[in-house]
């Protein structure tokens, strides 16, 4: 749209002309601007609703069991293991035990209602000493997660370092993004 009216002024030339087009291109700059905000506002919000949906995992048939949200909580979502791959792609080809998402961001003073689906066969765990956490995810299946639920209120601002101890794919849990991870924590 304004580079056909650029090419247009062009072939027109003249000090007018030269005024027109300053304008208009200040004003197609302003639309500019206005569009990579709204993008990028926009662009955040659904990656932070990707984070935060709470439709219930395919097939998880006892998703009435998590318990009703805080009211004015954050819903944030965990999945050890989905599928349809089970895990993570490392860097040496093989999928690794992860949660999914391993990182993600919270705002100091907000409360966060934590719900994470384990669809690995084995039992892992979140914990996070500093956000006061210390969560067991119980084994359960690709078809059948096991349901863990709990609440984070951060008090300050930081990358928190959070960690599976139990024992499971030890590379996995030597490697943020998979076993390991950080919550980012704004102010
Ligand atoms: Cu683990």
């Amino acid at each position: 749209m304004s580079s056909e009216t650029t090419v247009v002024n062009r072939a027109n030339g003249g000090a007018e002309t030269h005024r027109v087009r300053g304008l208009v291109n200040l004003v197609a700059g302003i639309v500019i601007v206005a569009a990579v905000v709204f993008a990028v506002t926009a662009g955040a919000g659904a990656i932070w609703h990707k984070v935060t949906a709470t439709t219930p995992a395919p097939g998880a048939a006892t998703s009435a069991v998590v318990p009703a949200s805080t009211s004015n909580a954050v819903q944030v979502k965990l999945e050890i293991n989905p599928p349809p791959l089970g895990g993570v792609k490392g860097p040496d080809g093989l999928v690794h035990d992860a949660f999914v998402p391993g990182t993600f961001t919270m705002t100091v003073g907000k409360t966060y209602d934590v719900t994470i689906y384990n669809y690995d066969s084995q039992s892992h765990s979140w914990m996070s000493p500093d956000l006061n956490v210390s969560a067991v995810a119980p084994a359960g299946s690709p078809s059948s997660p096991s349901i863990t639920h709990f609440t984070i209120k951060p008090t300050k601002a930081g990358t928190i370092q959070w960690f599976c101890a139990l024992p499971c794919d030890k590379w996995a849990m030597a490697t943020n993004g998979f076993m390991r991870g950080f919550v980012i924590v704004k102010a």
